[in-house]
């Protein structure tokens, strides 16, 4: 009896075994056998096929997100991209995974991790600060997610952190692109010590190395555009009012927007969906349509055909390298089926170049909306609540905040303070729309028949976007060449080898679907990113299987 039981008991396993055996030979399916992304490059739909698959979790994914930021932070090339990780990321990473186990996936954001640069407010259960960087603001408890987190919440994204930043979105000074006294001098994954530009300073070197499957920016003129660009980056600026600011610590209500930085359109064009759309709580969205369309609808690889767009030249960087580059991605986007028309000048482009009117505009905005941020606080711990108190908060912890030699200036703060809404403000403001918008890039689009207007990224493509509150899509154009001598670090490298730039497309209010479009197609035909890596030590090692072995 007993002999039979074993000699049974030993046929199952058998049976067993065989089975296994056969199903693993057979199935490509099993974790041992698939080809797990890297992390470096790894797009949302690629992470979200390996979640749907059961390849690997969304906990999984946070702690390997986790562990290359852990590498490249404070170690190694210390990018300083990132200023705090979610203490509560990996239990709601855990709580999407049973929940895709259950219910299924939400949507093509679910269990994906992002991270929000350090103006963009989170609920404070979560136990991440809000803070521009500053320590003004450390600990203080804003009422609620800023509109934009809540969405990405909703769609099932993990938040994974803050990312660092010119502290204020470079508005307390003139400090280096990618400084804040909290986390420090963010630098470029491009090459050591380089610049990173800014404001979106850490949201750009995370999204560029694969510290997060992509963050988000703000942008008041050039912020999300140019770390995009420098950082080998798909970036978005979208219409003022298309994407709520509603919990952004704010620069200006009239130019303030937050939109995607992402290795690709694709990625891009997936986030901006999800957080698009109108906003009780941001009156400026009630412009927007009342219908966010799906922008992954936009991406045609033939979206360029019969389409014009047109060359500002008197807008171009001067920087050989970059104008050079632009010259020849205008031949391919004739290929693609574009006509360009070049040069296609703003017909008051010097006026435009000339006027200082936004100095004005987002001096006395800042005064203004700043403060209404911080007296939206439930609690401010140190107990800042005007502009007059940052200033004297930054001199009280000068070791901090003021730092010499290069971090010590607070003078758009001082410049700030001393303003009103008088009429010289709305004077201002409505020049910057009738500049920005009517005789600007409307006018352009108007007398040229464009669709839209095209220009290297670095340069003058921010400014006319900035005052008229129009969006921007900037992708990968290309790199210095090798022969670029580096300049000296004070403290970060302006102009060196290696350092990427992009190309920006501009149009009128809500184009975003159209540019999107546009901005696939010529990514598709050039795939100009993976031509360059980041320097070697400032590649994360760290990938699934790492975390998954363990
Ligand atoms: C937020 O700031 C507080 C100090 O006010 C600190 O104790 C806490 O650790 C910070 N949160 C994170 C996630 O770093
Ligand atoms: C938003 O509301 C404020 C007052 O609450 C008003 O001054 C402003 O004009 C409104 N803006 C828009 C775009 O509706
Ligand atoms: C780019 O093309 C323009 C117009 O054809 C030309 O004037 C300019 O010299 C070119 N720039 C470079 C750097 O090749
Ligand atoms: C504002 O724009 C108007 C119209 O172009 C111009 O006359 C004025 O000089 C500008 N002001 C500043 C401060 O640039
Ligand atoms: C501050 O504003 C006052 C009144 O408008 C003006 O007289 C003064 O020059 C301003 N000070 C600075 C530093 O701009
Ligand atoms: C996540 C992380 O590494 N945060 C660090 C950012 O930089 C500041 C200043 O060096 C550190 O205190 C944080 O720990």
């Amino acid at each position: 009896m007993q002999r039979d039981i074993s000699r049974r008991r030993v046929w199952v396993l058998w049976a067993v075994f065989v089975f296994l055996t056969f199903l693993c030979a057979g199935s490509s399916g099993s974790p041992h056998h698939v080809q797990l992304p890297d992390l470096y490059e790894a797009s949302i739909a690629e992470l979200q096929d390996g979640l749907e698959n059961g390849h690997f979790t969304s906990v999984d994914l946070v702690k390997a997100y986790f562990a290359r930021i852990e590498e490249v932070n404070l170690q190694g090339p210390t990018l300083r991209a990132v200023i705090e990780l979610n203490p509560s990321a990996l239990q709601q990473a855990a709580e999407l995974d049973l929940e895709r186990r259950t219910l299924g996936p939400r949507g093509p954001l679910h269990g994906i991790p992002i991270l929000l640069k350090d103006n963009i407010a989170t609920r404070a259960s979560d136990g991440m600060n809000t803070t521009a960087g500053s320590f003004a603001l450390l600990g203080s408890i804003p009422p609620r997610d800023a509109t934009v987190a809540a969405k990405l919440r909703a769609a099932g994204a993990v938040l994974l952190g803050k990312a660092n930043l010119s502290e204020w979105a470079n508005f307390r000074g003139n400090v280096p692109s990618g400084f804040s006294g909290r986390g420090g001098q963010a630098t470029s994954p491009y090459f050591p010590l380089a610049n990173p530009s800014g404001s979106s300073s850490g949201s750009g070197i995370s999204s560029a190395i694969g510290l997060a499957a992509a963050a988000l920016g703000s942008e008041t003129d050039g912020s999300i555009i140019s770390p995009s660009s420098r950082q080998n980056l798909v970036g978005i600026k979208p219409t003022v009012g298309l994407t709520s600011r509603a919990g952004v610590i704010p620069i200006s209500e009239n130019q303030d927007t937050v939109g995607p930085m992402a290795r690709s359109v694709a990625d891009a064009a997936i986030i901006l969906t999800a957080i698009a759309g109108r906003d009780p709580l941001d009156n400026f969205t009630l412009a927007a349509p009342a219908h966010v369309p799906d922008f992954s609808k936009a991406l045609k690889k033939n979206a360029l055909h019969g389409v014009r767009l047109g060359v500002p030249r008197l807008f171009l960087s001067g920087n050989p390298n970059i104008d050079s580059a632009f010259n020849a991605s205008l031949l391919t986007l004739a290929k693609l089926g574009a006509t360009i028309v070049d040069p296609a000048e703003f017909p008051d482009a010097n006026e435009l170049l000339a006027s200082d009117n936004e100095t004005i505009v987002l001096n006395t905005d800042f005064k203004v909306n700043v403060e209404e941020y911080i007296s939206g606080l439930t609690k401010v711990p140190t107990g800042v609540k005007t502009l007059a108190d940052l200033i004297a908060f930054n001199i009280a912890h000068a070791s901090q905040e003021l730092i010499p030699p290069f971090w010590a200036d607070q003078s758009q703060f001082i410049a700030a303070e001393n303003t009103t809404r008088d009429a010289a403000y709305f004077a201002a403001l409505a020049a910057d729309h009738d500049l920005g918008r009517t005789r600007g890039i409307d006018a352009t689009l108007a007398k040229f028949k464009l669709d839209a207007i095209i220009l290297p990224t670095d340069g003058f493509a921010s400014g006319p976007a900035a005052v008229a509150g129009y969006p921007v899509v900037t992708v990968p154009l290309g790199f210095q060449p090798d022969t670029v001598v580096a300049t000296p670090a004070r403290p970060t490298i302006n102009r060196a080898p290696g350092l990427p730039f992009g190309l920006s497309f501009l149009g009128t209010a809500f184009s975003e679907f159209e540019l999107v479009g546009y901005a696939f197609a010529y990514e598709q035909a050039t795939h100009t990113r993976l031509k360059r890596l980041a320097f070697p030590e400032a590649i994360p090692k760290t990938q699934l299987a790492d975390i998954m072995k363990k």
